[in-house]
């Protein structure tokens, strides 16, 4: 396997990822702006097929109409001359001060009206450039202060909003999904949909639901301590998967977003291989972009931003040639085997048994020896983590 990116791999990254200047509330800037057109050139140039963006990444929030459409045109001429494509699309509604409460969630009418029409505009962009995922990040939809906030109403505002998007991409016949972003906190002393179940139990309210899946971030799921991997997996498992933002977070602490991998690396090797095999037995696999959501560190100058633009999609493939020499080992199909993993998709209930059969069978309960599982029936847990972290560590073939 080539550890070589390509355009097959399909890996995006976010204008603000790679143009991140370094800027952090405890100083300024320690490097140059990037120009989108040199984003999209050393993105190529790395390996990458995908660039994402905010609009406000693309033109200053402000900016006149000549000014938007003159870093439009910038934009589609180098993707036109790269072959780098825009898979993904997604509006800033939490930077300007417009938006200190939020946009969707604002408490102020005048703002949540302006929100809405700031994404209307820019999902037209979205669809002209071919994106057909629309992420939603409510970076400032929550608060600081309980009483600052009727929850249950920002629901209520969260979920008119959804549905106008719907309406909207429905009615215009755009081939664009949403993603909601989930986040716990940070910029907001609280976010709505913390999580990723909360955005999915939020989704099930919607009027077009199949229209609106998740966008889960590695760092911000384990900001709540919450395991990726199994988040995933029930994205999965919900056909909710709609994108995913990749990259490093070393416990509950400030958002990191540190390359791929250079977080929980045991959880970054268990991401790719669900990523890219689906369930042990079963289940699906992620189609998606592999997209970088991370930030090169303030420390770093114009090299390392390219340099850690290229760790991200190193990280990944290394991961993925672990994982499938995981997958190909004997002795982890043996462990696996022997942890009964696969058992697990063996209903419970045999074919058409009802409670009375349940009920009548002796040996699922009387005759059934509990007691067997003290001092015996381990089930060899350990060992096939052990088998994992050895290929994680490339310590087997
Ligand atoms: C912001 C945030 C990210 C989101 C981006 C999409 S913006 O950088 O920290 O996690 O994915 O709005
Ligand atoms: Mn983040
Ligand atoms: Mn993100």
């Amino acid at each position: 396997m080539s550890l070589t990116p390509t355009p097959a791999d399909r890996f995006s990254f976010g204008l603000w990822t790679i143009g991140y200047n370094g800027a952090d509330p405890f100083g300024g800037p320690t490097r140059e702006p990037l120009d989108v057109v040199r984003g999209v050139e050393k993105l190529a140039e790395l390996g990458a097929y995908g660039l994402t963006f905010h609009d406000d990444d693309l033109f200053a929030f402000g900016s006149t109409d000549a000014e938007r459409q003159t870093q439009i045109d910038r934009l589609k001429g180098a993707l036109s001359d790269t072959g780098i494509v825009v898979p993904m699309v997604t509006t800033n509604l939490f930077s300007a001060p417009v938006f200190k409460d939020g946009g969707f969630t604002s408490n102020d009418r005048a703002v949540r009206r302006f929100a809405l029409r700031k994404v209307l505009r820019n999902i037209d962009l979205a669809a002209e450039l071919g994106a057909k995922t629309f992420v939603m990040w409510g970076g400032r939809e929550g608060a600081e202060y309980d009483a600052a906030k009727d929850i249950q109403a920002a629901l209520e505002r969260y979920r008119e909003a959804v549905n106008l998007l719907g309406d909207y991409v429905t009615d215009k016949g755009y081939d664009i999904r949403f993603a909601i972003e989930p986040k716990p906190n940070e910029p907001r002393g609280d976010i709505l949909l913390p999580t990723l179940g909360h955005a999915i139990a939020f989704i099930e309210t919607l009027e077009r639901p199949e229209l609106v899946g998740v966008n889960p971030e590695v760092g911000h799921e384990q900001m709540a301590g919450l395991n990726f991997t199994a988040g995933i997996a029930q994205a999965l498992y919900q056909g909710k998967l709609f994108h995913i933002d990749l990259n490093g977070q070393r416990g509950i602490k400030y958002d990191q977003d540190l390359v791929f991998g250079h977080g929980d690396l045991q959880n970054a090797f268990s991401l790719v291989d669900l990523l890219e095999h689906g369930g042990v037995h079963g289940g699906p696999a992620y189609d998606g972009p592999r997209h970088f959501d991370y930030k090169p560190s303030r420390t770093e100058d114009d090299n390392g931003v390219w340099e850690s633009a290229a760790a991200n999609m190193r990280m990944y493939l290394l991961l993925k040639e672990r994982a499938q020499a995981f997958r190909a080992d004997p002795e982890v199909q043996a462990a696996l085997e022997a942890a009964r993993v696969a058992e697990l998709s063996t209903p419970t209930l045999g074919e058409g048994e009802t409670y009375d059969a349940l009920l009548a069978d002796r040996s699922a309960y009387e005759d059934f020896d509990a007691a067997e599982y003290f001092h015996g029936k381990g089930f060899g847990f350990v060992r096939l983590q052990q088998l994992a972290v050895e290929h994680l560590m490339g310590a087997r073939g």
